[in-house]
């Protein structure tokens, strides 16, 4: 089994202050990497780029035949341990034969790589205590370069990565049943398009504020470098507040949200400034216009702003109530109003056919941040239809939130909250996340991907599935739902099939090519922190379509600006890695 080899090298280590400046060297200046590594990493080694915490598993996969394999320091090439390979376990998403690199008994912080005689070595890794907290920063970060109707700039670190004033006008698309000029700037891009979408905006945003509710004291100090930073309101705060005032101008006179503000046909490949189609509010077509998920989801959000925000800004916090109100009333004379593009209109649909579960959120939202009967009512002669749809995680998504109208009920402290609900979505919590445990052990990337979940935005079921061990661990702490949540963030920071990091910019080996157009109108390096779409089998786009017609579901994925379908960036999935990265923060 694993041994630990301490060469007396390391004993004469100068001091940590040093060894860690040495390091830290080692990450930025390759030659320097290179140097003690003698070879190019290759990509049959398989490691997590950013890194692994100290006292916890910590496992690296080998895809090519190999008996043993060794820890080196990075800065010297020093080796610090030594084992030997697993035996080989076929993994059929991938096709690869997989075997696993267990060093959990090492435990000395510094920067390391891999090295397995006949193979090769791999990317850099740390090992610390808090590892994940920098990309926590930059993926966080990545919504401020989304921002939308303001200029961007991400300062000294990132030079270069900055845009003006972007959209500065909106108006009203005749779908929408009104007319002229409107006042609606701001917001995040979506995505890889400049679109503004209210359903991928609520179950974004909803995600953010609850990262707050659930990890707020991890996350209150640590700055993001945006304009509020300093104001006294926590900057995961001050980011979402950024969309959700954005939200709030799509909601009517009536209490109706609007669907989207978007052009009619996506843009070119052009910078946010230089994209000149008008953005415009669409609705559907007819009356009431407004649609019932983009409504629902607005009450939704706007429900938990109301407590989240109360103690930095009540001003705010009861705005966002009256409105959050409002929205609900609208969906109970409008209960099923569903979205379809209008004539002329191609850009995202995020056309769900069925919202009872987004007003189901709502309701339970609205319920636990206010206590009143009505809520509670609503929610208990709905939720039980909803149970199944924690038996099958991640479930979660834009279009399905009953997972998260069932677990704010549950954690919900009101008064009128009735036990045998909150008991039968803990048990199936429960159950679902043990099985989910029990599935990662056993998947030779050690990750709870199954064949199924290669679809459009599959990077984001992987963090879906993090999530949902995380609240889980809210239910019923236990550290096998944190590794196992850990082990699908180490996936999407490269120990995958592809040995790629899939956040732009974050270690050695990142995605290049995001289907983004501020990335893709630009030379150079795409902007930091943003998480790639991922393998998508459904090969929705001309790319992944021209692959060869039998590669697993894991491998249809192509680092390609043209690959909508596997490349994109987008903030729903973005919003889950923060998430994940936040359960996973010292
Ligand atoms: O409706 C079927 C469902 O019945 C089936 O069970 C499921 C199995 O995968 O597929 C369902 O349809 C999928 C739908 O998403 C709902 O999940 C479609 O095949 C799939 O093409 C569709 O993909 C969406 C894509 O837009 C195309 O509409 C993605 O989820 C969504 O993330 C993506 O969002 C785009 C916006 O439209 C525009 N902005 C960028 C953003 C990210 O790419
Ligand atoms: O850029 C668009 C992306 O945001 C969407 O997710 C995707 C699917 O709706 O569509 C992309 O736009 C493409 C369009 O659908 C077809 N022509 C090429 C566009 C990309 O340049
Ligand atoms: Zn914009």
């Amino acid at each position: 089994m694993a041994s630990s080899l301490f060469l007396p090298s390391l004993s004469l280590r100068p001091s940590r202050e040093l060894l860690l400046l040495a390091d830290l060297a080692a990450l930025f200046i390759c030659p320097l990497v290179l140097a003690h590594g003698a070879e190019n990493p290759t990509l049959a080694i398989k490691v997590d780029q950013v890194g692994y915490p100290l006292d916890g598993p910590k496992v690296a996969f080998v895809s090519a035949p190999a008996q043993s394999f060794a820890i080196k320091r990075s800065s010297d090439g020093a080796l610090v341990f030594h084992g030997n390979l697993a035996p080989a376990q076929a993994d059929p998403n991938t096709g690869d034969q997989v075997q696993a690199a267990d060093f959990s008994g090492f435990q000395k912080a510094g920067t390391y790589y891999i090295e397995v005689p006949g193979v090769g070595r791999s990317w850099n890794f740390a090992v610390g205590k808090n590892p994940f907290e920098h990309t926590y920063y930059l993926a966080m970060r990545g919504f401020y370069g989304q921002r939308c109707g303001t200029a961007v700039e991400l300062g000294p670190e990132f030079p270069g990565f900055s845009h003006p004033a972007c959209h500065t006008h909106g108006e009203f698309h005749p779908s929408s049943g009104a007319k002229g000029e409107r006042d609606n700037i701001g917001g995040w891009h979506d995505a890889g398009d400049y679109g503004r979408y209210m359903v991928n905006s609520g179950i974004t945003t909803g995600t953010l504020l609850w990262a707050w509710e659930t990890y707020g004291q991890k996350l209150k100090s640590i700055q993001l470098k945006i304009p509020e930073s300093g104001n006294g309101t926590p900057d995961i705060l001050n980011e979402a507040r950024w969309n959700l005032e954005w939200m709030l101008k799509m909601q009517d006179d009536d209490g109706g949200a609007w669907h989207k503000q978007t052009s009619e046909h996506f843009s070119a490949f052009v910078a946010p400034q230089d994209d000149t189609l008008p953005s415009e509010v669409i609705g559907t077509g007819s009356a009431p216009y407004k649609s019932t998920c983009a409504t629902a989801d607005l009450a939704a959000v706007a429900a938990i702003a109301a407590r989240v925000y109360r103690p930095f800004d009540p001003n705010f916090a009861a705005r966002a109530l009256q409105a959050g109100r409002r929205a609900w009333g609208w969906t109970e004379k409008n209960p099923n109003v569903t979205f379809r593009n209008p004539p002329g209109v191609s850009t995202g649909e995020y056309g769900d056919s069925n919202c009872s579960d987004e007003r189901l959120w709502a309701a339970a939202e609205l319920g636990r941040t206010t206590g009143e009967p009505a809520f509670n009512d609503f929610f208990l002669k709905n939720y039980a239809r909803f149970l199944p749809t924690l038996d099958s995680p991640p479930a979660e998504s834009w279009s399905q939130v009953a997972p998260m109208a069932l677990w704010t009920y549950a954690l919900s402290n009101q008064k009128g909250t009735d036990p045998k609900a909150v008991d039968a979505i803990r048990q199936r919590t429960l159950a679902a996340a043990h099985a989910v445990v029990e599935r990662t052990r056993a998947n030779p990337y050690r990750i709870s991907m199954q064949a199924k979940d290669y679809v459009w935005g599959s990077n984001g079921v992987a963090a879906g599935y993090g999530m949902y061990l995380l609240i889980a661990n809210v239910f019923s702490p236990d550290a096998s739902f944190i590794d196992a949540a850990r082990d699908n963030l180490h996936y999407l920071l490269g120990r995958n099939t592809f040995s790629l990091s899939w956040v732009t910019q974050v270690g050695e080996n990142p995605f290049q090519h995001p289907h983004h157009r501020p990335s893709g109108s630009k030379q150079g390096a795409p902007w930091p922190g943003l998480l790639s779409g991922g393998p998508n089998a459904g090969r929705q786009d001309a790319v992944l379509a021209a692959l060869p017609r039998d590669l697993p579901p894991a491998k249809v994925y192509a680092d390609q600006l043209a690959s909508y379908a596997s490349n994109e960036i987008c903030i729903n999935w973005q919003a889950s890695l923060v998430f994940l990265l936040a359960g996973e923060l010292h």
